[in-house]
């Protein structure tokens, strides 16, 4: 049964006025923080911005993020628009909430959190626009501490191992990082560690060549620990500032995937110690509960630094980040939103939630 029906006839403690006060002003302060497109024409023009991939404008970032999340942006705000006009008592309005965040994949603990939460404001909450502005400040507070964190004190070279099963999209966010990287007017190196599926290392090179990186490649089978031990001495003595490392996500099926990518960790840490300074997992938003189970045995087998999640551009299932950043306590660093060079985008959770609604 769903946490409101049993807490139906419990007491209900409402929040201070002042603290709803205060996270309702925040999450219009952030509305209205000219990060989004508000008007008719600012719309338009975001997204003929976004069409045309102009990444100079904010509104070209922002229009592809709306774009993407459209399907659970749109799914949620008729739904709230909707609940609001259907529902006579605010119990009742926020049980069909409940539900309808747990089939936008938010997951049922998570979407029981948000609920409890804020059925203890529901006094305050009077119309559709304020139970958005709630919703969006509980989902603000979840994600509290597990955003993007810029990284200010770089070891030169800076080793970023990038891991996440097959066809999440690892390659292909290297290539964006690189590039990236390269805008900043850093020196990067591309480490081509998926040594096992036929054409890895040639899709990896176009990456690098589009995102202008050098890459360090062996041959086909060869050993992937041996090419990032190799990719890390290359880095070191030419100066680069960044590798980032390609690992394979399925193997023959002999050999365990997280002990070959364990093995590949250890081959680093010979050359420099404290490498890989980072651990990325890739993981696919479309994939929805799925990627919840797979960034719990990544972490558990290679302890992750940091998560890209990648598709958001074509799921339903956004929803799925809020409940793998309040699961797990492991920052939601990176979010792609398209297959071009230009589609990644440093996580936000206020620009997301905002997205969301
Ligand atoms: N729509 C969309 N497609 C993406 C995104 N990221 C990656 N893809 C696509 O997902 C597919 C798989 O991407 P890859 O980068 O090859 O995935 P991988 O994890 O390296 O796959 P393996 O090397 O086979 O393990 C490609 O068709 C990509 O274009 C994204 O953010 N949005
Ligand atoms: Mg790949």
């Amino acid at each position: 049964m769903v946490w409101f029906k049993r807490k139906k006839n419990e007491d209900k403690k409402a929040l201070s006025e002042q603290k709803i006060i205060e996270t309702i002003n925040r999450v219009e302060e952030i509305a209205s923080s000219a990060y989004f497109p508000d008007t008719p024409d600012e719309k338009e023009t975001a997204k003929k911005t976004a069409a045309s991939g102009d990444k100079s404008s904010k509104n070209g970032l922002v229009g592809r993020l709306r774009m993407g999340l459209s399907k659970t942006r749109e799914f949620l705000t008729t739904d709230i628009d909707e609940l609001f006009s259907s529902h006579k008592k605010m119990e009742d309005l926020l049980e069909e909430l409940e539900e309808r965040l747990i089939t936008s994949d938010i997951g049922v603990q998570t979407a029981t959190r948000l609920i409890q939460n804020l059925s203890k404001k529901s006094s305050k909450i009077s119309d559709a626009d304020q139970l958005k502005a709630a919703l969006k400040a509980e989902i603000i507070l979840l994600f509290n501490g597990h955003g993007a964190v810029s990284e200010k004190s770089l070891k030169k070279p800076h080793i970023v191992m990038v891991v996440g099963v097959n066809g999440v999209g690892k390659t292909t966010t290297i290539g964006k990082l690189a590039a990236k990287a390269g805008a900043e007017k850093k020196k990067v190196l591309i480490a081509a560690a998926d040594t096992f599926r036929a054409a890895a290392v040639e899709q990896l090179a176009i990456w690098a060549e589009r995102a202008n990186a050098e890459i360090v490649k062996h041959r086909d089978n060869a050993d992937p620990a041996a090419v990032a031990y190799d990719s890390i001495e290359a880095a070191t003595a030419r100066g680069k500032d960044i590798v980032f490392v390609d690992t394979a996500g399925r193997l023959h099926t002999k050999v365990n995937l997280m002990e070959e990518l364990k093995k590949i960790k250890r081959a680093m840490a010979k050359k420099i110690p404290d490498a890989p300074h980072e651990i990325l997992l890739v993981l696919d938003a479309t994939t929805g509960q799925n990627a919840l189970s797979q960034a719990k045995m990544f972490n558990e087998s290679l302890g992750v630094t940091g998560i890209v999640l990648t598709k958001l551009d074509g799921t339903a299932k956004g929803g799925i980040v809020v409940s793998i950043c309040s699961t797990l306590n492991v920052p939601l660093k990176y979010i792609g939103v398209g297959e071009n060079i230009e589609d990644l985008q440093e996580f936000d959770p206020a620009r997301f939630a905002d997205a969301l609604f």
